[in-house]
């Protein structure tokens, strides 16, 4: 059977990262028996290309990249997914597809780690993913982490904008999904597709996620992207529906301790790539 590796299940979604959740998704759509592994003590530099996910198929083939992934799967087990469609059609997904990728990607980063306490929200997960670790040694390896996320977010320049441009940005991008999907039960029509596979990953990265910055707030206001995400979660992932909620419910409690902007919020950035002095250690 093909191996998918991975980091860990979170918040209803099959993986804590969109990538993981868009090839996950992608082989369930295409009917493709896949299981999911973890890499041992989750260590990313055995993983070909240093990120995840990649896959290793029945005859020991490594493709790494979700893209190329999806190719090599079409290519090798056929393309059901997106027979019906029309040329047009599969330019429109490509298209999408890399803007997913490449740009909506930026803002699910900001929701998770732009902010101190939203990063905060992160920790029962590390210390999932941690465990083989003793508690006093964990620490290191998050902050590595996010000072590596927060590298890539300044580095492709979607993090030199302020939090709200950020936002603004979302906006535009939410909308034009929304707009794009209507009433349709899948974004070309009557039936999934592949780039199905990428859409719902990248919304349920917002949607279903504890982090309590308002891009989530305005995805969900969306009646339609609600319907769509919960069509896909109740046929494909119903047995994720108890971390959902507690998710869900963990949002809440975010959102009421969430914090104006104010010069804090980007103390992160500002210490990485402005030279601002650390924050006062506490005990
Ligand atoms: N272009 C890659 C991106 C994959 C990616 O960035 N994965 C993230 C998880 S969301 C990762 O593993 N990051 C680890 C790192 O950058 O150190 C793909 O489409 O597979």
């Amino acid at each position: 059977m093909i191996k998918m590796y991975g980091y860990l299940p979170a918040w209803g979604c099959s993986d804590m990262s969109p990538y993981v959740s868009y090839t996950d998704l992608y082989m369930r759509l295409a009917g493709l028996p896949f299981t999911v592994e973890m890499l041992h003590q989750g260590d990313l530099t055995k993983a070909p290309k240093g990120k995840l996910p990649f896959i290793v198929d029945t005859d020991g083939t490594v493709v790494s990249d979700t893209v190329l992934i999806e190719l090599y799967l079409k290519k090798k087990y056929g393309d059901k997914l997106d027979a019906k469609l029309s040329k047009e059609q599969k330019a429109i997904s490509t298209m999408v597809n890399r803007a997913l990728g490449e740009s909506w990607y930026w803002l699910i980063v900001q929701t998770r780690y732009r902010r101190d306490e939203d990063f905060s929200i992160y920790d029962p997960l590390w210390v999932k993913f941690l465990s083989w670790l003793p508690v006093e040694q964990r620490r290191e390896p998050v902050r590595v982490f996010r000072q590596r996320l927060l590298t890539q977010f300044w580095n492709h320049g979607a993090g030199r904008n302020s939090e709200a441009e950020v936002e603004t940005l979302a906006y535009t991008q939410i909308d034009a999904v929304s707009d794009f999907l209507g009433d349709k039960p899948y974004f070309h029509g009557d039936e999934p597709s592949s780039v199905d596979a990428v859409l719902y990953s990248n919304l349920v990265h917002l949607m279903f996620t504890p982090f309590p910055g308002p891009i989530i707030d305005y995805a969900n206001s969306k009646a339609n992207l609600r319907a769509y995400t919960d069509r896909i979660f109740n046929q494909h992932y119903p047995q994720l529906r108890a971390d959902r909620e507690e998710a869900a419910q963990m949002r809440k409690e975010a959102v009421k301790a969430r914090r104006p902007y104010d010069c804090d919020c980007d103390h992160s950035l500002e210490e990485l790539f402005k030279g601002r002095q650390p924050r006062p250690q506490t005990a």
